[in-house]
């Protein structure tokens, strides 16, 4: 029989991936959507015909017991999340609610559906969970590169939901011997990444910009580091994760660490133009408290995983252009139709 897996956030950037991924694999993939009447999930539905969908919200544990109760997944993947840095701050408290204690919702379900008790010695056929943790949980490095032993100092309301969630997880796992891990990945993008993340908001604007439909680029902070790697490749960590014999926790990275001002120049110079001639640079879009670098140590991944990064920085800036130059030359709206698949 096909494994079944549960994707929460699969109408975010890596629930399209890891669905794809999971369908390629042999999966019945489900997916949980939430809202009446939201737009992403009949996106979603057309493109990712295979996927079934079950209603449910992190915010609403009724609905994610009944969930895993319908869908009695093998491998449930918690991607769901407000995800945006910047918004942990204008709403702490949702972000808090979804990022933070929704994870808690989650473990909580599998917990109660699978009549898991305290103490109870790990059951083979349990149901695996997969947390999506986060490099914003290291903030304020004191060590770089960044290995899943380094310690957390988080810079956002974001980051401390996340961090929140990660030591949850973890606790989950001690507690009931449940099979829970957390993938520390560091940022990921693609052509389906959302318009307000840097390097999507940079690959758009410079596609606008060469077709002439904009003469500037407003941005941030340019002298933040970040190591950026290709989601596609990203999502494939998470499977692998969970087909270990024991639960553990991995950092997914590129060990590579590029600027934001990297970023733009290589973006511009894809499209065959010089960045210092429409980036602007706007005091009002600087954090309240910044992230200067993150930098992967992907090791542990690499030696225990066999998981290798396969696209590099600049193949990615370039796919990610050109992307952008195809949707907006054929007529497409980036904020409802984005470039997905
Ligand atoms: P996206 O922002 O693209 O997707 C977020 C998803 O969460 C959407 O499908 C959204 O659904 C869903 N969601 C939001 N609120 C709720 C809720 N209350 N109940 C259920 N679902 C909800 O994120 P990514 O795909 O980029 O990231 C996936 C996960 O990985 C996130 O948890 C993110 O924090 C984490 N992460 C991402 C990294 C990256 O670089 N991309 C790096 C490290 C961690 P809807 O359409 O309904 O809004
Ligand atoms: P991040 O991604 O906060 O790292 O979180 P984002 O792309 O938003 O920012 C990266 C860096 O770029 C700087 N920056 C700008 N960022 C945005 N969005 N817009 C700008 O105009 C701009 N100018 C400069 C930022 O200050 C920052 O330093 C992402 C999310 O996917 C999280 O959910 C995930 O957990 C982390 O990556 C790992």
């Amino acid at each position: 029989m096909a494994r079944r897996a549960l994707i929460t956030g699969i109408t975010g950037q890596d629930g399209s991936y890891l669905a794809e991924h999971l369908l390629d694999q042999g999966y019945e993939v489900w997916g949980l959507a939430r809202g009446q009447a939201n737009p992403r999930v009949s996106r979603m539905r057309k493109l990712l015909s295979d996927v079934q969908v079950v209603r449910g919200d992190l915010l609403d544990q009724g609905s994610l017991i009944s969930a895993v109760e319908r869908v009695q997944p093998d491998e449930v993947y918690n991607l769901g999340a407000i995800s945006f840095v910047p918004m942990s701050w204008e709403q702490a408290e949702l972000t808090a609610e979804v990022t933070g204690m929704g994870v808690l919702r989650m473990l909580e379900a599998i917990r109660v559906c699978s009549g898991v008790s305290r103490g109870a010695a790990a059951a083979s056929g349990q149901i695996r969970f997969y947390q999506a943790s986060s490099s914003e949980m290291f903030g304020q490095v004191t060590e770089t590169p960044q290995n899943e032993r380094t310690a957390f100092h988080p810079r956002s309301p974001y980051g401390v939901a996340k961090a929140y969630g990660h030591f949850l997880t973890q606790n989950y796992r001690e507690s009931y011997g449940m099979y829970a891990v957390s993938g520390i990945l560091f940022n990921h993008e693609s052509p389906r990444r959302g318009a307000e993340f840097v390097t999507r908001k940079v690959s758009l604007g410079v596609a606008r910009i060469k077709l002439g439909q904009a003469t500037e680029l407003r941005l941030g902070n340019l002298e933040a580091r970040r190591d950026w790697g290709y989601a596609g490749d990203y999502v494939k960590a998470m499977h692998l994760m969970l087909q270990t014999a024991t639960p553990e926790d991995y950092v997914i990275g590129t060990g590579h660490m590029k600027s934001v001002r990297e970023l733009v120049e290589a973006a511009f110079s894809a499209a065959g133009l010089d960045w210092e001639r429409y980036v602007v640079t706007d005091q009002t879009l600087h954090r309240p408290a910044e992230v200067d670098l993150l930098c992967a140590d992907p090791k542990k991944a690499r030696t225990q995983l066999g998981w290798e990064p396969r696209v590099a920085f600049d193949e990615l800036v370039a796919m990610m252009v050109e992307s952008d130059l195809r949707l907006l030359t054929d007529g497409g709206d980036p904020d409802q139709d984005s470039s997905w698949p």
